[in-house]
């Protein structure tokens, strides 16, 4: 019996040949502590790494992902478990719950090695670092929620301003959180989450209610849900999906011309943020498939990218991990936009297609506009203030040389 199962199994093998090319991994880090603020003192000391901060909870999530990792890229073989540099291109946010997420999670993978996780700094870094400040998204802003000038100003600076209004919009609509204080909402479902003592009025009924708040903020801040704009998507996850399609691509055309060259990575992983998960999500058109309705990613949630060769004919798959500590992956497929419905794979044509007006090669420009060759920077003013000054001085001593020369001839004549 054994025997016969095992030579269908084999036959099948040989007739339907499957070979894994390559894998993106994208991933949000592990649980944090608030952000903004602590509602209370226990609070401080239970997070006491400070705002912002992986928390131990979050260090685990990171290895979670890690084990899933592992399981199907290092035990299957397909990566080298001694770890080679040539194999893999690890990087990170620089804000440092994403960089100890990555850290815990390749560390579960090569327990042996220590990884390289490259990172570039905030302002530079458009792969993986939302930006709020474009202009196209701070109009759009400024018209959405009526700001004036002074909550305009803010907003520049601090994309609070803005999650605080859809907020405090989306509360008009709820039972419980009506007339409530919601500056510190998102802190609050935090500290809830972490068992921790929080108003008697933020019950589970409240907190229902106050993730679809905080559901709102990310969709302002992403460009997604409610606020759907594919502007506003573009400087965010733009260049990553660019990024990942290119690098598809690439590993097509280098397999099916026989020249690699540079020879390229099989495994890629980017540790980022609920922002960037959320655009890339809706980029696809899986956003409600992923997440559900009216819902952000959750922490370490996960998508996958793999390019396989299938009966000699490149495919893709698209995978999915909702929950932090769930293992298993949802495959997601045949919901992303221009692919088949209910197939386990899409082609990489329809793939590499779908999002076109979500994707930017170049998200600086995308945000800020062409660069000015005359930057009028600190610098530039002085040297203009120098050369004002001089020619003023010049013009002057020239004049004063010409009367200095005619009264001389006077003199020279009597
Ligand atoms: C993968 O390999 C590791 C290390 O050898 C092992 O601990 C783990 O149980 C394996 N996972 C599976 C699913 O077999
Ligand atoms: C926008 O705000 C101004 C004053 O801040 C107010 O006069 C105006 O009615 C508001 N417009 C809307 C559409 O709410
Ligand atoms: C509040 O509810 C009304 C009516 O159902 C709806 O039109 C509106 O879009 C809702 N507002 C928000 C912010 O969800
Ligand atoms: C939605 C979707 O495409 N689901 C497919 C994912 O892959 C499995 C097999 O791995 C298929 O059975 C599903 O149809």
């Amino acid at each position: 019996m054994n025997a016969m199962f095992l030579s269908i199994f084999l036959i099948g093998l040989v007739f339907a040949e499957s070979e894994l090319l390559s894998v993106h991994a994208v991933f949000r880090h592990g649980a944090r502590a608030p952000i903004e603020d602590f509602t209370s003192e226990e609070a401080k000391h239970h997070f006491y790494r400070g705002l912002g901060q992986l928390t131990d909870e979050g260090v685990e999530h990171g290895r979670i992902v890690g084990r899933i990792l592992r399981d199907r890229y290092v035990n299957t073989s397909f990566l080298d478990k001694r770890m080679l540099t040539n194999e893999i291109y690890l990087r990170s946010s620089g804000s440092e719950r994403c960089l100890m997420t990555m850290n815990a999670a390749i560390d579960v993978m090569f327990p042996n090695a220590i990884p390289p996780v490259q990172t570039i700094a905030r302002d530079d870094d458009f792969l993986l670092i939302p930006k709020y400040n474009c202009p196209v998204m701070l109009k759009g802003y400024k018209e959405i929620f009526n700001l004036t000038e002074k909550e305009f100003n803010r907003a520049k600076k601090n994309i609070w301003e803005v999650s605080d209004r859809a907020i405090e919009r989306a509360a008009e609509n709820t039972t419980y959180l009506k007339d409530k204080d919601l500056s510190l909402i998102s802190s609050l479902i935090l500290e809830k989450d972490a068992g921790l003592a929080v108003p008697s009025w933020f019950d589970d009924k409240a907190y229902k209610e106050a993730e679809f708040l905080f559901f709102s903020a990310i969709a302002v801040m992403s460009g997604t849900g409610p606020y759907y704009n594919p502007e506003w998507i573009r400087p965010k996850s733009g260049l990553l999906l660019h990024t990942i399609f290119e690098n598809i691509k690439n590993r097509i055309n280098c397999i099916s011309s026989g020249e690699c060259d540079p020879p390229m990575k099989k495994f890629v992983a980017y540790a980022t943020h609920d922002i960037m998960i959320m655009a890339l999500l809706e980029s696809l058109g899986i956003r409600e498939a992923a997440l559900g309705i009216d819902s952000s990613p959750e922490f370490c949630s996960l998508i996958i990218f793999e390019l396989w060769m299938i009966d000699g004919a490149p495919q893709v798959k698209i995978l999915y991990r909702r929950k932090p500590e769930e293992t298993t992956l949802i495959n997601l497929s045949g919901n992303v936009r221009n692919c088949q419905e209910n197939a386990e794979y899409c082609a990489p044509e329809k793939f590499t297609t779908c999002c076109n007006q979500f994707i930017t090669s170049n998200p600086r420009e995308v945000c800020y506009g062409a660069p000015n060759p005359w930057k009028m920077n600190s610098l530039v003013w002085l040297l203009i203030g120098i050369i004002v000054v001089l020619s003023l001085l010049i013009l002057i001593i020239s004049l004063i040389s010409i009367r200095f020369k005619k009264q001389c001839k006077v003199e020279l004549k009597h």
